[in-house]
């Protein structure tokens, strides 16, 4: 269908329509913003959230600092990721419970792999899917994903609920950062050249999400190991 250049306006059922923003941005060389990909799967994956939240509840992690991080961490597929006095790093059991991580819902998986395939990444299978969980006012410093064993597969990120500023960096801490404003069901594909950026989310601002209430709920699929 054509919208413009030669179409008579009066032909145009589309005349009326808010200006709609791009499904797609890229935000670097190997990295997408796909916005709202997630939401046809939603229904199907707040129930799924809620059963892993249920075998292994939100934690505020002590950083090897000695930091309490504002942002709550959860974990499910076959590694989970935990800090303490000693480091980081991908467990096979929750230390919390000294179970194994819950596994990764059927409809993680198949959000994850779609994205991954939209951004060019194939074979991409996640062992490992990080649940973070913001309130009003919670950040992530600038950092980089180095703990995962191989550069080569991306991390695909699913955000949910209470809007936030991502910031985008460069490979060294003092580089600009880009902005990038993340919506409820938008889902990022970061890999490739990209994948050892620098980044981090801005404090997020009071609100309420119909669905997710006072909270911003993020999701990062990775290959751990
Ligand atoms: C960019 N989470 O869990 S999305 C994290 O919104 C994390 O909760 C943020 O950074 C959040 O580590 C940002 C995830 C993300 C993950 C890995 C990346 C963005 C990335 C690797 C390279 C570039
Ligand atoms: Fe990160």
């Amino acid at each position: 269908m054509q919208r413009k250049g030669t179409t008579p306006a009066t032909f145009d059922l589309f005349a009326d329509e808010a200006p709609q923003p791009p499904a797609v941005e890229q935000i670097g060389p190997q990295s997408y913003v796909f916005r709202g990909f997630a939401l046809p799967f939603i229904e199907r994956v707040l129930p799924a959230l809620e059963s892993v939240l249920s075998q292994a509840p939100f934690r505020h992690m002590v950083t090897p600092g000695g930091h309490t991080m504002s942002v709550a961490l959860s974990s499910c597929g076959s590694f989970g990721w935990t800090t303490d006095r000693s480091g980081y790093q991908y467990t096979p059991t929750n230390p919390q419970t000294g179970e194994p991580w819950p596994a990764l819902p059927e409809v993680f998986r198949e959000l994850a792999i779609a994205a991954a395939e939209m951004a060019g990444f194939v074979d991409f299978i996640p062992d490992a899917c990080l649940i973070n969980r913001y309130i009003p006012g919670a950040k992530m410093t600038l950092h980089q994903d180095k703990d995962e064993r191989g550069y080569q597969w991306p991390v695909v990120s699913v955000s949910l609920g209470l809007p936030a500023m991502f910031l985008f960096g460069g490979h060294q801490r003092s580089d600009k950062t880009q902005r990038v404003p993340l919506f409820h069901g938008d889902v990022v594909v970061w890999g490739g050249v990209d994948r050892l950026r620098f980044h981090g989310v801005m404090p997020v601002r009071e609100g309420s999400h119909p669905q997710l209430g006072e909270q911003r709920i993020n999701f990062t699929f990775r290959k751990a190991r």
